[in-house]
């Protein structure tokens, strides 16, 4: 899933996207809420008629957000007090609101409010605040959606396998009373060691009901993506193709290039000689790198519309390989790709 934080993918227009072809694309209840505010886009007939993009939207919950932008946050029970990030206003986000902002927007998947921790929080605090996300899971759970909506459980536990097993147990009690129709993986990619990143996953993600959709947050590179994919994963939402594209850094099926490089400034070749997107089709690396030294935006939309390309057609070529039983050797040859050619 790309993400359009404020009602757009920035720097592309949903026709664009549409030719990219993610299957779902990552709005933002936190931002959202805060402005334009989800009566002003309900007024509008909901974000998709809004933002112009027909296909499907995630809803991240905020809880997320709050942590890593808002200041003065206080925790309570009953939800977070935080000051707006834009005007320092003071705001409210708990379980039932979080979720009536995704009503209003009317977003197709929405996330039930969790707090995330940190990646090395204290093992006892984590227990605490995990308790916490369940309570807040169960009272989600109780708030009417569209009929559209569908609501996804998150699992937090850190780097504590025997944490999120207890986490999922709780969430699936409630599950058994109404189901969730799908379960994220949060928690991670927030300051923890790779291989411990790596270790919850190749142990807990088969845990997750195989009936649902299992949805690893805020993950990541193109490395990450194949080593969830192999764990079970099935979808993913990261600014990272579209933030590294903004500076200039490619992702390409043979590694990462720096399009401000002086090697591209005579360049004759696509970005990916094996990637069809309309920048590859199109454009050369010196045009490119032209664009991109000149901060020229159309450098930002083509580096953009290639990334996402990249990435989404990596999920893609993943999918068909799995399909046709052959991605384990998928799988070596991308990396092999990624490692030994010069892109
Ligand atoms: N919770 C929510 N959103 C998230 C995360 C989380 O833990 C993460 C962690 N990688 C990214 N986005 N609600
Ligand atoms: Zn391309």
């Amino acid at each position: 899933m790309p993400v359009g934080t404020q009602g757009t993918v920035k720097g592309i227009t949903p026709a664009q996207l549409r030719d990219i072809g993610p299957q779902v694309i990552l709005g933002n209840t936190y931002h959202l809420g805060l402005r334009p505010g989800d009566a002003l886009v309900a007024q509008h007939g909901g974000l998709h008629r809004f933002m112009g993009w027909e296909g499907p939207i995630l809803t991240d919950s905020g809880g997320f957000q709050v942590f890593s932008l808002a200041s003065l946050r206080k925790m309570t029970e009953e939800g977070v007090a935080f000051q707006s990030h834009l005007d320092g206003s003071p705001q409210f986000l708990s379980p039932e609101r979080s979720l009536e902002i995704q009503r209003n927007l009317g977003s197709d998947i929405c996330m039930a409010l969790d707090e995330c921790p940190p990646g090395r929080m204290e093992r006892s605090k984590l227990e605490v605040s995990m308790a916490r996300t369940t309570r807040w899971l169960a009272r989600s759970r109780a708030v009417p959606l569209q009929a559209h909506q569908g609501l996804f459980a998150i699992n937090q536990g850190g780097t504590h396998l025997d944490l999120r097993r207890g986490h999922l147990a709780e969430a699936l009690e409630l599950d058994a009373k109404t189901p969730f129709q799908g379960f994220a993986v949060g928690g991670l990619s927030v300051g923890e060691p790779k291989d411990e990143m790596n270790a919850v996953l190749a142990e807990f993600v088969r845990e997750l009901p195989a009936d649902r959709p299992r949805y690893l947050m805020g993950v990541g590179t193109p490395e990450d993506l194949l080593f969830g994919i192999e764990q079970g994963v099935d979808l993913f939402d990261c600014v990272l193709p579209s933030r590294e594209a903004r500076h200039g850094r490619i992702l390409t099926s043979r590694g990462k290039l720096n399009l401000k490089n002086a090697r591209h400034r005579e360049a004759d070749l696509p970005l990916d000689p094996d990637c069809a997107c309309y920048t590859c089709r199109t454009f050369s690396r010196a045009y490119l790198h032209h664009l991109f030294r000149c901060g020229e935006l159309l450098g930002f939309t083509l580096n953009t519309i290639h990334n996402l390309s990249y990435t989404v057609g990596l999920t893609r070529a993943a999918r068909q390989a799995l399909l046709e039983n052959r991605f384990p050797a998928f799988a070596q040859t991308s990396r092999a790709r990624w490692q030994t050619e010069e892109p």
